[in-house]
């Protein structure tokens, strides 16, 4: 998986969504994710316009909105149309599969009706990635295998199930959310990972960053980046910037791109 080029592995890719992500991310060359993690609607879609040549994903925590109208999203659709980049959704569902179900197409966000990629937690099994496919089978699935943050509770067996889980479910599944190159014969997954910062290893609530070199190093094919380019007072060069650096460091680990 690691040496091959994100045009070879789109081939590969059983679901819709991971083959999209890997043809932007070729045409785009780019494998960052911003994190729009801002409380203002009219914030999102400056950062949107802004980051989003430089960006293959935009990913969003929508319930953190004081001000979610659906004319967001529709705006929102169109700059992701514009610049050409995918909307993934962080809801990192996790409950029985009818619960999930009305939390993925019901209530104020709709999250079903817009987000092309959404997060989801092994926790609940088989019945929660069910759920989701009966109410969405055009949908990109990360499976959560591992996460940032320091003293979580993830070992590496659930770890291990949360891959094979994800093998089995290959059409739905666009990748995994995780730390460390866990999956390097499954050329079609795509390996997302967060925790990505240039001037800072932590914050003071557990996150722990690492390098965008050092991420994709440790088999990363798309970076989360948030507070690393939100804070910046350059949003537009920060993003441009973090794109270089990934960017680099990817041709760098591919040897047919
Ligand atoms: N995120 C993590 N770690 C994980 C999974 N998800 O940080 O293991 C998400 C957070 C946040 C973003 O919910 O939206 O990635 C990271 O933001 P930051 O770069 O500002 O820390």
């Amino acid at each position: 998986r690691l040496s091959l080029s994100f045009t070879k592995r789109a081939t590969y890719a059983k679901n819709n969504m991971a083959k999209k992500l890997f043809n932007v991310m070729a045409k785009k060359e780019t494998n960052l994710c911003v994190a729009a993690d801002l409380t203002e609607a009219t914030d999102i879609l400056n950062l949107a316009e802004q980051v989003g040549p430089y960006i293959c994903c935009l990913k969003t925590h929508i319930d953190i909105l004081q001000d979610f109208h659906p004319n967001f999203i529709k705006r929102l659709k169109e700059i992701a149309e514009t610049h050409e980049f995918i909307l993934m959704e962080d809801r990192k569902f996790a409950d029985i599969g009818n619960t999930v179900q009305l939390q993925y197409s019901q209530g104020l966000y709709q999250i079903s009706s817009w987000a092309s990629l959404i997060t989801v937690h092994s926790l609940f099994g088989r019945s929660i990635l069910d759920s989701i496919i009966e109410s969405n089978d055009d949908i990109g699935v990360f499976l959560i295998a591992e996460v940032s943050s320091s003293n979580n509770l993830i070992d590496e067996k659930y770890t291990t199930e949360t891959i094979k889980l994800g093998l089995s479910y290959e059409s739905s599944i666009a990748g995994v959310v995780c730390q460390n190159p866990l999956f390097r014969d499954f050329p079609g997954f795509l390996q997302l990972t967060p925790g990505v910062q240039l001037d800072s290893t932590k914050d003071n609530l557990g996150q722990q960053y690492n390098s965008p070199e050092k991420v994709i190093e440790n088999g990363a094919d798309i970076a989360v980046v948030g507070r690393g380019i939100t804070k910046s007072a350059d949003i537009a060069g920060s993003a441009e910037q973090y794109r270089r650096v990934l960017w680099d460091a990817c041709k760098r680990r591919i040897s047919e791109c």
